[in-house]
């Protein structure tokens, strides 16, 4: 665990000397929340919400403020290690690690294929950028997200019926219904205030599903407890009121949706008491709630929700999303003000190809494409690459800022996956779980210390956000992600894809949206074109280019097409409780909560 309270060191804020800020982005978890760092003489002091941040607005959460001193902590990585022969670790020079990474690397994919190397990190910018060009230059496609361990069922339903993710855009709502998600446990610090708010105003009805009180039920007008893993029977029969009673918005499904009539008849058989039955919601609340999300309707949303209720825990958990993204499309709530806004991210302009020049595609697809062919392709699933390693096909996996063999679930399965492969390398800022089975262990910087790509930000704004470098390198033995991969890259023959410094990138990436590095650094964002305006949408990115109630693609991938019901997979024996997960507010993953020695 970083120890963090006892060992801070942060210079005084207050007393003489000048505070410097500057603009970056928080990694305390996957909010990215916008900063300003304020450093004195060198050292961090304190740090700001940026209030010029679209997405947070000026808001941190208190892990936020406490992450920061992460870079001073004692348990930080500060030199690479190598596990020798008897298991333990002993630190190796960069040059070193290097050198025999890339020997490694280079046999194991002359001997096995491209096929036999992944890479799994959680997503976020640099790592977004440098990974994807990393694993293409080397000829492999298996590139993943944590996802399967997140929301890579919820995503890749959304994928499947409306053609990608959405947000609800509950200021503007008079009805929102939070399935499982909890903004004030899995914080994220603008939506706590949007909620809050929201509560204040008294003008929407709050309503939190969820087997227990959670932190966010304060702001709720109604909390409705559920059996776990059964939300998907409480909105197919809210569904079924919706459209039995023919509460729908029927412009909308003639216009935009495929297969209502295959979804009405599956239906029928799913009334209030039917799902009553299996969720535990009394039939006339669940009937209620329908009525109430019609009545607001189009500014009602079922909120998209992220992770424990259907982002990835239930085998039912991509059925789940389907019905979610259904519902609201009976709703007609797309688009329209108060409902449901397809997610958007702007896109930067081409780099000068001589510069940086694209590695070429992979000749070999990714490994659990042809099992998982519903995952979402920007995540993919890593529990395939898992798979391979167990079958003895994955020999080299590489881990970056992601805590694998913790976090995921089954422990003692990637443990035992990581034990069958030749080489695996984890880029780390502590002696992480999955750093403690790698054979490599390179040490990162902390993101104070480093400047990462610019990261466009879509929504209702189309924003840049810059992390930028707030101090120097205090462990001289670490470096910044994009340092390690150029030096890394270099050593394993594929530099030419590298052959520039994070400036270069930074700054050829705003010169291609006609922006420059002062300007970013001055407000720590740069707002963007908006192409945003409330109106149902055209078209859905979808093959039918319409809300599919019913998915050939789905159909192909052996599920049913049509949206119905599919239990969850394990239910507790007589005497068994259900086991429920959810964030603690002031944790973030296993990085503040892993013991490690
Ligand atoms: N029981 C349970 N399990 C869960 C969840 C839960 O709520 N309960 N949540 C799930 C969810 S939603 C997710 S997204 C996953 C997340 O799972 P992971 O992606 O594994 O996230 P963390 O556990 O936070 O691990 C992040 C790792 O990155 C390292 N790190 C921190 N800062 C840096 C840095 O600057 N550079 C580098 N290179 N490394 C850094 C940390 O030391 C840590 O080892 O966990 C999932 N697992
Ligand atoms: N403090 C903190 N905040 C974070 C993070 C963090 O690590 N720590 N990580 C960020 C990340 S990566 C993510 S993905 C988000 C996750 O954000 P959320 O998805 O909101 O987080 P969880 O706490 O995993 O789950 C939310 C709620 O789902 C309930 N729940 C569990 N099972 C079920 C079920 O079957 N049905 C229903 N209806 N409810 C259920 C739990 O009781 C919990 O209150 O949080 C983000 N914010
Ligand atoms: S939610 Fe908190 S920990 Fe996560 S990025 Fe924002 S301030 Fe940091
Ligand atoms: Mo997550």
């Amino acid at each position: 665990m970083l120890r963090l309270q006892a060992r801070v060191r942060r210079a005084s804020a207050e007393g003489p000397g000048e505070l410097k800020r500057t603009a970056s982005l928080c990694n305390g978890c996957t909010n990215k929340c916008g900063l300003w760092i304020n450093t004195k003489d060198g050292e961090f002091a304190t740090l700001d919400g940026n209030p010029d941040n679209a997405e947070s607005a000026g808001t941190l959460c208190a892990r936020g403020h406490g992450f920061a001193q992460m870079t001073y902590s004692a348990d930080r990585l500060t030199q690479p290690m190598k596990r020798m022969e008897n298991g333990d670790f002993e630190p190796i020079s960069w040059e070193n690690a290097y050198a025999e990474i890339s020997e490694k690397l280079t046999m194991i994919i002359a001997e096995n294929g491209p096929e036999s190397f992944a890479f799994i990190r959680d997503g976020r910018p640099a790592i977004d950028w440098y990974a994807p060009r990393f694993v293409a230059a080397l000829g492999s496609a298996n590139l993943y997200t944590h996802g399967a361990s997140c929301n890579l069922s919820s995503q890749s339903a959304y994928r499947a019926t409306i053609g990608g993710g959405f947000s609800a855009d509950i200021a503007n709502s008079k009805m929102v219904m939070f399935i499982g998600r909890s903004y004030a446990d899995g914080i994220t610090p603008s939506a706590v205030k949007a909620v809050a708010d929201l509560s204040e105003s008294g003008s929407c009805k709050i309503v939190m599903v969820d087997p227990r009180y959670n932190n966010t039920c304060n702001f709720a007008d109604q909390w409705v407890p559920i059996k776990p893993g059964t939300d998907l029977a409480l909105v197919l029969a809210m569904s079924h009121v919706l459209i039995s009673e023919e509460l729908y918005d029927k412009d909308f499904v003639r216009d935009h949706v495929l297969g209502f009539y295959a979804f009405k008849k599956e239906i029928e058989q799913f009334p209030p008491e039917w799902a009553s039955e299996i969720c535990g919601v009394p039939a006339e609340t669940i009937a209620t709630l329908a009525h109430e999300m019609a009545e607001a309707a189009p500014a009602a949303v079922i909120e998209p929700s992220w992770r424990a209720a259907f982002g990835c825990a239930h085998q039912n958990s991509f059925m789940t999303g389907r019905a979610v993204a259904a519902f609201n499309a009976l709703l007609g709530n797309y688009g329209k003000e108060g409902g449901a806004l397809l997610s958007s991210s702007p896109s930067l302009g081409e780099l000068p190809a001589d510069k940086f020049p694209n590695p070429p595609a992979a000749q070999v697809g990714r490994v659990g494409n042809a099992e998982y062919p519903l995952a979402a392709p920007g995540m993919g699933t890593c529990l395939a690459a898992l798979q391979a390693a167990l079958d003895g096909k994955m020999k080299a996996m590489f881990f970056y800022q992601s805590n694998a063999a913790k976090g995921y679930a089954n422990p003692k399965v990637w443990e035992e996956g990581l034990a069958n492969c030749e080489l695996v390398v984890d880029i780390d800022v502590q002696m992480s779980e999955t750093a403690l089975l790698a054979d490599y262990v390179l040490p990162e910087c902390s993101y104070l210390e480093r400047m990462e790509v610019v990261t466009p930000h879509g929504g209702k704004h189309n924003t840049l956000t810059l992390r930028d470098k707030a101090i120097e390198i205090i462990h001289p033995e670490t470096k910044p992600v994009s340092q390690i991969f150029t030096e890394l890259s270099a050593a394993l023959g594929i530099g030419q894809y590298f052959d520039f410094t994070i400036e270069d990138l930074v700054e050829a990436q705003l010169a291609s949206v006609g922006a420059s590095l002062d300007e970013i650094r001055e407000k720590g964002v740069i707002e963007l074109p908006s192409t945003f305006e409330y109106g149902t949408p055209k078209t859905f990115a979808t093959p039918s280019g319409k809300v599919e109630f019913f998915s050939v693609t789905v159909g192909r991938a052996g599920l049913s097409p049509v949206i119905t019901w599919q239990d969850r997979k394990v239910h507790p024996e007589e005497g068994e409780f259900y086991f429920v997960g959810g964030k603690q507010a002031v944790h973030s993953h296993t990085m503040t909560t892993s013991p490690i020695t």
